[in-house]
């Protein structure tokens, strides 16, 4: 098959929609969220949708006199599993907007859906920065990893950090990563000793950082995605790599607020950059804190949750300034160009893009009353993803 039966009936879903439109005041705005739900990544697909439930706890189910439904779907983070489910969801049950996608592969699976189908496509978590140029109706709330990268390619040589070898998973954000961290680092007068990747899947870190030990560089640059920090750590700690004096810097999602309270000492001190911290001591993240923990028995909101809770957020605006109507067009003609206060600090749409803009912080881990948090020290503000040409 696939991709022509599949190109065919999207196509033809579309037609019916143009159909229906009439009829569409009455009818439910379905929002199809896609999200692993279990395997290697549940715990991103149980930060967003719980997010997006607090979202609409908050916010309520109606917009513009439009009765929101929200269609929760399992990918088990297997691209041809998304794949399947978008084409259901657009065919069978008329999404108006496909939202959600915990990882690159998924997002970069249905992009040829939303494309044809005329169906705006939310990325809430999934961070290469080539996803929102697979298709015009991609807008992002998440983050890029050249945001992240670069930042942190800035800090480490102002910081005693001369010489690196960067660890990162072996896809795309993981690339995105080594790239623009290496290539920022090396401007800077900085040395990449080696340059090492991991599989996504089921991987074994043990050969690699023992690798990094004997090569010894001032700091080992990780990139994992969220879920896959802990694991790092632990045996960062385990090898004593911290002892013989390599420090560990990385984007956030090494220091995964999901995970972060749990990896103990070893974790004290480790600096990395990103757009989000549970820590960011603002009102509007405070309130965001303390209600997703409430309704969530006190797990701690990380940068995914504030990815869904976002993109909630920007389908609501946008639903609302068609004054209840939606349409593929003009959702994603609302989407765009929306600023906004998110937990994470200012956000903006960028309308040419479609993607984020937002600060990227420098954060350190520091233990405060008895719990692990990233303190945000510094800011680089309203960064526009790198990666654009
Ligand atoms: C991705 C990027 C996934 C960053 C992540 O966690 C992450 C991705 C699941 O683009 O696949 O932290």
């Amino acid at each position: 098959m696939h991709k022509r039966t599949i190109l065919r009936t999207v196509a033809a879903a579309a037609l019916c929609a143009v159909g229906g439109l009439a009829a569409a005041q009455g009818t439910p705005f379905k929002i199809g969220l896609i999200l692993p739900m279990t395997g290697q990544q549940a715990t991103t697909g149980r930060q967003i949708e719980a997010a997006a439930k607090l979202w609409m706890a908050q916010n309520g189910d109606t917009v513009a006199g439009r009765k929101v439904q929200l269609i929760l779907k399992d990918d088990t983070s297997l691209p041809d599993v998304t794949r399947r489910v978008a084409q259901e969801l657009v065919v069978n049950d008329k999404v108006d907007v496909l939202a959600g996608f915990g990882i690159t592969p998924s997002a970069l699976a249905v992009a040829p859906i939303a494309t044809q189908s005329k169906t705006p496509l939310v990325v809430m978590a999934a961070a290469t920065s080539s996803i929102t140029e697979a298709s015009p109706y991609v807008v992002r709330t998440s983050f890029t990893l050249p945001q992240a990268s670069v930042a942190m390619a800035d800090w480490a040589p102002k910081n005693g950090i001369k010489s690196v070898v960067t660890l990162v998973s072996d896809y795309g954000p993981g690339l995105d990563a080594e790239k623009f961290f290496s290539d920022r680092f090396l401007f800077n007068g900085g040395k990449v000793v080696e340059k090492l990747r991991v599989p996504l899947r089921n991987p074994d870190f043990a050969p690699f950082l023992q690798k990094v030990r004997d090569l010894k560089p001032d700091a080992m640059f990780v990139f994992v995605p969220s879920g896959a920090g802990a694991a790092v750590m632990k045996q960062f700690g385990e090898r004593g790599m911290d002892k013989a004096g390599i420090r560990l810097i990385g984007t956030g999602d090494v220091t995964d607020d999901d995970q972060l309270n749990d990896m103990g000492d070893v974790a004290l001190g480790v600096v990395t950059s990103h757009h989000y911290s549970t820590a960011h001591p603002s009102a509007v993240n405070k309130k965001f804190v303390a209600e997703f923990q409430k309704a969530n028995r006190n797990l701690r909101p990380n940068f995914m949750a504030v990815g869904g809770y976002d993109g909630m957020r920007v389908i609501y605006e946008a639903l609302k300034k068609t004054g209840g109507k939606g349409g593929g067009d003009a959702l994603l003609a609302g989407m765009k160009g929306q600023i906004f206060e998110s937990p994470r600090g200012p956000a903006f749409v960028d309308a040419q893009t479609r993607d984020i803009v937002h600060n990227i912080y420098l954060r350190k881990v520091e233990r405060k009353d008895g719990q692990l948090w990233n303190t945000e020290f510094d800011v680089i503000k309203d960064v526009k993803d790198p990666g654009k040409k």
